[in-house]
């Protein structure tokens, strides 16, 4: 039996801007998942620290939390069996020009600046991140 999961998934501000928010949002429930909670909301610095903390001091780093914080987004908490893998494998692969089309980002995304959707890579991350962006449960 397939593991019921919680992850966290984010429209990225390219994704809001393009007007991509109702499509994407689409794509979960059509795969059969729930959408817990959904707000459009700006990100802070802090938020953006601390849900990229792994990538502090690669070269994208300042850029991604420039671009992270640079305009609203949708945050999600998304739920359904497996969900964290079920999402990953909605957005697709990480550049968009590697993302294969049918996938979020492969569709949306043109570039890995502005790769249209992030979403938890663990339970364990989903967990955090959920905490990060909706405060203790
Ligand atoms: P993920 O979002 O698929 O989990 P990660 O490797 O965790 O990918 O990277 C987090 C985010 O950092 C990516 O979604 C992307 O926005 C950004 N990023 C990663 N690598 C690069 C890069 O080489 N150039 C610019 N941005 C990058
Ligand atoms: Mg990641």
């Amino acid at each position: 039996m397939p593991e019921q999961q919680r992850t966290y998934i984010m429209l990225k501000p390219d994704a809001v801007r393009d007007r991509h928010i109702g499509e994407i949002v689409s794509r979960f429930e059509r795969a059969g998942l729930c959408i817990e909670r959904m707000e459009l909301t700006n990100v802070t610095l802090d938020q953006a620290k601390a849900n990229y903390a792994e990538h502090e001091g690669k070269p994208f780093y300042e850029g991604l939390l420039a671009y992270i914080t640079s305009g609203p987004v949708v945050k999600m908490v998304i739920s359904g069996p497996d969900a964290v893998a079920k999402c990953r494998k909605l957005m697709g692969a990480t550049n968009p020009l590697e993302a294969a089309p049918g996938t979020i980002r492969g569709d949306f995304g043109l570039m890995m600046d502005e790769n249209v959707v992030h979403g938890s890579d663990s339970p364990e991350s989903a967990v955090r991140e959920i905490g990060i962006f909706f405060g203790e449960e």
